[in-house]
């Protein structure tokens, strides 16, 4: 099936720089997604977008080439709950990458089992307006206590401003809860500020609530330019990240967010973004826990490498 990109739609950089941050032994890009390719895997009729191709087979040619040993893939919204590209992805990994599905009230045990087998991890509950349409929260809630039967774990994607309603919902879940970018604050507010305050209040009064520090070119209103002397890219999303990765080291996660679906106004190089990590992670232990040692917690537990 040919497909016709959104307009406007700017595809993933290619030839990434080298970075300059060596990631430590082991590291995982806990959060990226492959896009089709449109014609094995077609986009799904309910998307709200129509992404350029991104193959396991490029998505693992960057992980090598940035120094990742391993990924977690997560169902991009672009396919709905269709989850063949992802599953096709974790199948041809050799056991390097682990997944995080979409499903739906009817997806049968069967399912989720074949999914689990092949490395499926977790489900993602999207409520970002833009990108889903609205699930009830019975639904959502029931395909939570299934899923935690198997030991998997819910991934959320929301606006800062919508926390406040979700709140109930969240703090209800059965499981261990990992939120996208955290959250998606404001970062032209206070990082002390009532709106990120509220956020590190849900992580601190609820301990299974888990962070990824990832998407600065999603949230930078100052954005990627001015790389040399003091002002490095995305500086004003520091603070928000540098907060959570030291107050709750043991909770947080980083991902490139490849091939970054929807950016209106730059496409980052991935290399550049590796190079991010240390000005929010700034020690060799809190790089660590953030790359390695709390992704292989959550997604390779057997592993026990932490
Ligand atoms: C992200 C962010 C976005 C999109 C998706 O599944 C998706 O379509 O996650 C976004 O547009 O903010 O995490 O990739």
């Amino acid at each position: 099936m040919e497909f016709q990109k959104t307009a406007g739609w700017i595809d993933w950089y290619t030839g990434p720089a080298k970075p300059k941050f060596k990631l430590p032994a082991g590291a995982v890009d806990a959060h990226c997604h492959v896009f089709g390719p449109g014609a094995e895997f077609p986009f799904a009729p309910e998307r709200k977008y129509t992404p350029c191709d991104a193959s396991k087979k490029q998505l693992f040619a960057l992980r090598d080439h940035l120094g990742f040993e391993r990924n977690v893939v997560v169902q991009a919204t672009c396919h709905g709950s269709d989850n063949s590209a992802m599953v096709d992805a974790l199948k041809a990994s050799n056991g390097k990458a682990r997944g995080v599905a979409t499903v739906k009230r009817n997806v049968s045990d069967a399912q989720l089992q074949e999914m689990h087998a092949a490395g499926v991890r977790g489900v993602r509950f999207n409520f970002v307006k833009r990108l889903v349409d609205f699930t009830p929260k019975d639904e959502l809630m029931e395909i939570a206590t299934r899923i935690s039967k198997l030991g998997w774990h819910v991934v959320i994607y929301f606006e800062a401003v919508d926390l406040p309603e979700l709140w109930d919902f969240f703090t209800g879940l059965p499981t261990t809860i990992v939120v996208d970018h955290m959250g998606r604050p404001d970062v032209a507010l206070p990082v002390d500020g009532p709106q990120f305050e509220l956020f590190v209040k849900f992580m601190c009064e609820y301990p299974n609530v888990w962070s990824k520090v990832s998407c600065p070119e999603r949230l930078s209103v100052t954005g990627p330019k001015a790389l040399n002397g003091e002002q490095a890219a995305y500086k004003d999303v520091d603070p928000f990240a540098k907060r959570i990765v030291e107050t709750f080291p043991d909770r947080v996660l980083w991902g490139t967010d490849w091939p970054h679906p929807n950016l209106k106004d730059h496409m980052p190089d991935d290399g550049l973004l590796v190079d991010f990590i240390p000005h929010i992670a700034p020690t060799a232990e809190l790089q660590k826990k953030l790359l390695v040692d709390n992704p292989m917690r959550l997604y390779w537990p057997e592993k026990k490498r932490a």
